[in-house]
């Protein structure tokens, strides 16, 4: 049968037409992909040998969806999408069954769910995770998942993009059979059995049944729950649009309106900002001009102290299945860490995440000691003691001397110099920084940082390792600050600026969170760090921009350290918010403003909010774009990625680098509305 390089169609006898995807790595059905695929199936329909057509996959994966890079050309009229493969099954009377083994995503689970049968292998997974991406299932899934499953829990299911595993999805009658192995075998055994397309259902609410008020209740609640369209909501606003005409309007009016409501996404800011996010994500990983190497294989690894940090990290290593020992010479602090293990991993057992077995078993794959001597045979060590250089020298003197040559020395510093580091020992080329963010063990960020001597093997071992610990690794070059902090240094610095012109801290928080989409605002952010630590940074690196910030230094000498002092640039009570929550005060604002006018600063308080957003997101992307120029990051996707999973970037926005290119396009097209929220029109649909 035919033959090409992303489809073929065999014969398997018995009237059994098997299309295989080969499109590697994930059998994207790209637009390519997809003008092979319609006249096989045409082919198959019109073959009167054939009765059943049976569609796997190769490459130990179904399909991983639409090709995400086709979304930036728009489709022409020539153009075959899997909306036509799936037009062209809808018009055979041929019967068709989904053979998953791997997983079945987006388009390729809506293939599947065009079929009549659907088998999977019990590691096979489904789902429509269109959502993170700013879209919507565009090929039959708002329409076809609430006909099969009910409108609720469809809804549900498409709003949080989750992945279901094959057991659960057979549960939900997602899935007709699931078997240990050969998916395909299984599947041709529905050969011949009668069509039962899921356009021809009802959709069923799925909720105790309101009567007459039933969907305009379940989808006026369904509109509250969602973020708003300008706060990242754009998307589910118009999934749940979708799924009210799949229960209101006939198949084929669903089928068309939930066309226009996809081509609505595919064009938004919102949209093209999380596809931007998600190859940024896959670039990570690779280093130009990294030779290739083999990482160290990492069996046992060592964290030096017990503190906040190094229990995490301690955590972190237990829960990627390697086995950590922790040295820590002070018998509070080892208690204290053993509480903190011990209660993270009963939390994950009470939240049903654990079983009890396997929480006990990382929880005992961490040991303590309190001598160097006891790390002969690690792999890895991660330092995570005091923020001091001499503290730190003496400790990696140390290592060089109780642990195997081969070794990797990592520092958990979030500021000091790498290089400084490397040269108390005599290995530099095995030492690196492995910046983790508090707490270590659920921030996803990693800081990779190469100091000059880092060797290749050292470097592609800390990346291989990232992703074992299922960290999102960013590669950072030696800098001050390396990337995050480097930039939350200049956001702060501008934050604080606007406060010396006269905005109180209370408004600048409320335009970053609320209107802008940040998780904390600025000086929050500071509150939680800690005023002392920016002050300790400030005056330990000469020159840093922290130094412009004298407000700091003056809130130290007053004891306000921020949330863990029950005051900094805010208040906190323990009776509001179990004391993490931001209070204005005044106190404060008053000395911002004397300070402001001893130093002669013009008072500006009537600046709009979109100023406020204009000059914080300007400080981070032009500190970013020193960082790239400079060679301490590798990429602007690097920066986005760092800010969005380590600061509470807002995705929808694509992260700072992202963003002030989207805004710099804007102002180049003449719109100069500083735009916070990227809703178009919502054209009323007045038919589908
Ligand atoms: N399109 C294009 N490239 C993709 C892709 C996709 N859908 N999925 C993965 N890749 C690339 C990825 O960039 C990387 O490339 C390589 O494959 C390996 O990816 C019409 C509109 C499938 C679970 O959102 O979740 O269908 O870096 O490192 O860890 O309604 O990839 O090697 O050059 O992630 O094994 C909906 C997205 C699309 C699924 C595999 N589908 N992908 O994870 O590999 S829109 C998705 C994933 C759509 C329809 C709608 C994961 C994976 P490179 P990887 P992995």
């Amino acid at each position: 049968m035919s033959d090409s390089n992303k489809v073929r169609a065999t014969d398997a006898g018995d009237g059994i037409r098997l299309i295989t995807l080969d499109n590697p790595p994930v059998n994207a059905l790209g637009y390519a992909l997809c003008a092979e695929l319609v006249p096989l199936v045409e082919a198959a329909a019109k073959d009167a040998t054939v009765n059943t057509v049976v569609f796997t996959g190769a490459n130990g994966m179904f399909s991983g969806g639409a090709d995400v890079n086709d979304f930036s050309t728009p489709p022409t009229a020539e153009t075959k999408t899997v909306r036509d493969v799936i037009e062209a099954m809808e018009r055979s009377n041929k019967t068709f069954v989904a053979a998953i083994d791997g997983n079945a995503l987006g388009g390729g689970f809506e293939l599947a769910l065009a079929c009549d049968y659907r088998v999977a292998t019990s590691k096979s997974r489904v789902g429509l995770p269109e959502i993170k991406l700013g879209l919507l299932p565009g090929a039959g899934g708002t329409q076809r998942l609430p006909r099969l499953i009910g409108a609720n829990d469809a809804l549900q299911m498409m709003l949080k993009g989750e992945m279901v595993k094959a057991p659960d999805a057979l549960a939900k009658k997602i899935l007709d059979e699931v078997v240990e192995s050969d998916a395909v075998a299984a599947a041709e055994k529905y050969a011949g059995k009668p069509k039962r397309r899921i356009s021809a259902m009802k959709t069923e609410l799925g909720v105790a049944n309101l009567g007459l008020f039933a969907t305009p209740f379940v989808v006026a609640q369904a509109h509250m729950m969602v973020p708003l369209e300008e706060n990242g909501g754009f998307a589910a606003h118009k999934l749940i649009d979708a799924v009210q005409a799949a229960i209101e309007l006939p198949f084929a009016r669903g089928w068309a309106r939930e066309m226009r409501l996809f081509m609505e996404l595919v064009v938004s800011p919102q949209s093209a900002a999380l596809r931007h996010v998600f190859f940024a994500e896959r670039e990570l990983s690779k280093v130009p001009g990294l030779p290739k190497t083999e990482p160290l294989e990492i069996k046992k690894a060592a964290v030096i102290g017990a503190g906040t940090m190094g229990t995490g990290i301690a955590i972190v290593f237990a829960e990627a299945g390697i086995p950590v020992t922790v040295i820590e010479t002070k018998d509070e602090a080892v208690e204290k860490s053993r509480e903190m293990i011990f209660g993270m991993f009963k939390y994950q057992v009470d939240k049903g995440r654990l079983s009890q077995e396997d929480a006990w078993k990382r929880a005992n794959s961490i040991s303590f000691e309190t001598d160097f001597s006891e790390l002969g045979d690690v792999d890895i060590v991660v330092e995570a003691v005091f923020e001091s250089m001499p503290v730190k020298k003496e400790v990696f003197a140390k290592l060089d001397a109780a642990t195997k040559p081969e070794a990797i020395l990592a520092s958990n510093t979030s500021t000091l110099d790498i290089d400084e580091i490397a040269a108390a020992t005599k290995r530099p080329g095995k030492v690196l920084g492995l910046h983790f963010f508090a707490p270590a063990n659920i921030m996803k960020l990693l800081e990779i940082v190469r100091g000059k001597e880092t060797s290749p093997q050292t470097l592609t071992t800390g990346i291989a390792l990232g992703k074992k610990l299922r960290k999102v690794a960013v590669v950072s070059g030696n800098a001050f600050g390396f990337i995050g902090n480097r930039m939350l240094f200049e956001y702060e610095a501008q934050a604080v600026q606007l406060a010396e012109e006269g905005v109180s801290p209370a408004r600048i928080d409320k335009v970053m969170k609320a209107k802008f989409g940040f998780a904390m605002g600025p000086f929050a952010v500071a509150d939680l760090s800690g005023l002392d630590v920016y002050n300790f940074i400030s005056q330990s690196q000469h020159g840093t921009p922290l130094g412009r910030i004298p407000i700091i230094a003056k809130l130290v000498e007053q004891g306000r350290l921020g949330q863990k002092s029950g005051a900094g640039f805010f208040k906190y009570d323990k009776a509001v918010g179990k004391g993490r929550e931001a209070i204005p005060d005044p106190e404060v604002e008053q000395l911002i403003a004397q300070l402001a006018k001893e130093a002669g600063i013009p008072q500006n308080p009537n600046v709009t909010d979109e100023e406020i957003i204009a000059r914080c997101t300007r400080a981070l992307a032009d500190s970013g774009a020193e960082l790239v120029r400079t060679g301490v990051a590798l990429r602007p996707g690097d920066i986005d990625i760092v800010w969005i999973y380590g600061y509470g970037f807002p995705p929808h926005h694509g992260g700072p680098m992202h963003y002030a290119k989207e805004v710099a396009l804007r102002q180049a097209q003449g719109d100069n509305t500083p735009k916070t929220s990227h809703t178009t029109e919502t054209k009323e649909l007045t038919h589908a």
